[in-house]
This record gives C-alpha cells, sequence and structure tokens, in this order.
C-alpha cells in the first residue's frame, strides 16, 4: 500500500455488516485507481472473514478490523431504529491513533465518483477544524414541518441554525480531536436523551469548528422527491444550483426509506445498491429480505 492511500472508515454491528459490503464494492467498482486504506470498526464475527473474501479482488484496497469499545456507550441513548454502532464513529481518534484525518462513511452509503479529490484536499489543509461535513436537510424550513417542534427549537437553542451538518459522511480531524480530549466528553454526554444522538453531539461540540463539504459530498435520498427542500437550500444559501447539479460522489439513504428494505419505485441510490448488491457474496440474502419486507412509504 502506497503512503498516500485513502484511509476511509465504517462501523457496523451484525445487522449492517452486508450494507457496509455493498457501500465499499460501490466505491471499489467506481474507483479502481486510487489506493484505499479502510478501517472497519465492528465486533469479531464470521462478517469479518465474508468481507474479506469478497474485497480481496480489489487490489486498490487492503481491510483493517478495529473492535469498538461496546461498553463506552453501553448507557448510550438512542432511539428509532438506531443501533448503539451509530456512535462507534465517535472513537475513531482512539482506534486510529496513528492517523491524523480520517473519512468516515455511513453504511447507507453509496459512492458515485473517486475520493481522492476530496483526500487531496484533506492532505494538504492546515485549519485546526474538527470535522468536515454537508450541510443537512433539517436546516430547511420545508423539512422541518415533517419534525416536531421540539426539534427545531432545539436547534435553534443550541444557535445551530443553517450550520448544522450531517454526521452520515465526515472527515474527521483525528489529530485535533485527541488534541482536545474530545471522546471523554462524547462519552460521558452520550446517556443523555437527543434527537439525533451521534450527529448532536458531534454538531453541539464542534459547533464553529466545522469545514463545509459541497453537497456532492452527502446527496440525501429526500432530494430526489421533495422539491420543496431544493427550493429551500437555494433560498437560504446552503448550497448553490450548480453545487446542487454537480455529479454526485456520496449518495446516503437517509430516513428509514433504505434501498434495501424499502418496496417503491427506484431512485438513483436504490438502483446503485442493487447494481453492486449483486457483486457480492451475499446477494441472495438481501433479496430474499427484500421480497419478504413490507415497508412502502407513503
Ligand atoms: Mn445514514
Amino acid at each position: 500500500m502506497q503512503s498516500d492511500a485513502i484511509h476511509l472508515a465504517f462501523c457496523f454491528d451484525r445487522n449492517a455488516w452486508m450494507q457496509c459490503g455493498v457501500s465499499m464494492t460501490s466505491l471499489l467498482e467506481t474507483d479502481k485507481k486510487s489506493e484505499y486504506a479502510i478501517h472497519l470498526v465492528c465486533p469479531p464475527g464470521f462478517w469479518r472473514d465474508v468481507l474479506i473474501e469478497d474485497m480481496s479482488k480489489y487490489k486498490n484496497a487492503t481491510l483493517e478490523f478495529h473492535t469498538p469499545v461496546e461498553k463506552d456507550f453501553e448507557n448510550a441513548h438512542t432511539l428509532r431504529y438506531w443501533s448503539k454502532a451509530m456512535f462507534w464513529r465517535l472513537q475513531l481518534g482512539n482506534l486510529l491513533k496513528n492517523l491524523d484525518y480520517v473519512i468516515y462513511a455511513d453504511n447507507d452509503i453509496l459512492f458515485n465518483d473517486s475520493l481522492r479529490p476530496l483526500w487531496s484536499d484533506v492532505i494538504k489543509h492546515k485549519g485546526t477544524e474538527l470535522i468536515w461535513g454537508v450541510k443537512d436537510n433539517i436546516n430547511c424550513p420545508s423539512f422541518q414541518k415533517w419534525f416536531q417542534e421540539e426539534i427545531i427549537n432545539h436547534i435553534r437553542k443550541n444557535h445551530m441554525m443553517l450550520s448544522y451538518v450531517n454526521s452520515g459522511f465526515l472527515v474527521m480531524n483525528l489529530a485535533q480531536i485527541r488534541k482536545d480530549k474530545l471522546y471523554g466528553l462524547w462519552k460521558d454526554t452520550a446517556n443523555r436523551p437527543r434527537f439525533f444522538p451521534d450527529q448532536d453531539i458531534l454538531n453541539m461540540t464542534c459547533f464553529k469548528r466545522i469545514k463545509f463539504l459541497p453537497f456532492k459530498y452527502n446527496v440525501t435520498n429526500d432530494v430526489a422527491t421533495c422539491e420543496e427542500i431544493v427550493a429551500d437550500y437555494l433560498k437560504f444559501g446552503l448550497f448553490t444550483e450548480k453545487e446542487i447539479c454537480d455529479k454526485p460522489v456520496v449518495l446516503h439513504a437517509v430516513g428509514s426509506n433504505k434501498p434495501w428494505k424499502t418496496r417503491r419505485e427506484f431512485q438513483l441510490i436504490d438502483y446503485l445498491f442493487w447494481k453492486y448488491a449483486k457483486l457480492t457474496s451475499y446477494y441472495g440474502i438481501l433479496f430474499q429480505d427484500y421480497l419478504k419486507c413490507d415497508y412502502v412509504p407513503e
């Protein structure tokens, strides 16, 4: 592996290892030239062997497994369909002690272009921002109407309007996170009830020390179905029209409408998910589960 490898991390428990495999497949099928050092934070289990075997055909990538310290988030607050694995991203500074930066991606992300340009920006960057991320659609009034007033008040109260980022795709400045000893704070406050647990923690503790990424690094599935959100993005200056129309690098299936469990007319993200799922050794299991699912969005 060349020293200029792009360092990328995923975190998952036994419920999401197949989705992580599909996400990695999408990246390595899309970019066969760049070298990737992929860090997988997950408990030990048979999935490690399956992923190693499946990914062995990609000579431009190495996989390294890291076991999360699960007890640190045993009492952490979760809600909706989220698992405690969402907090493991907060451990990357400790687990990847030799790295100054890492790109973190959720398992519900599909890649549509190389991460090389982003990583080139990362390695020449001199700033002390703690995280880099894309502004979240929660910043948009037309999106907020779907949430309880409480969430909006919570964001307003914490002065996060128009600067709240989505935590599904991040560049993390691990050196600065270690230097500022943020892990202790993150761990100790994770048991407090929050609307978007790990995402709120990151936004509140990194506030004003966040570098905003272009929209193409976190294109959420609601953009394809809700034109009000796009109108708000432009109206409130979150993104320019050109940014919104740029070729997506990262597509993110936010909310409960996941490509592997939602019966609906296909969007680009669903197409990409099944296109790459088909190249994995567990496609049959994914597709059987999909046929059994009965979730149809309104
Ligand atoms: Mn996600």
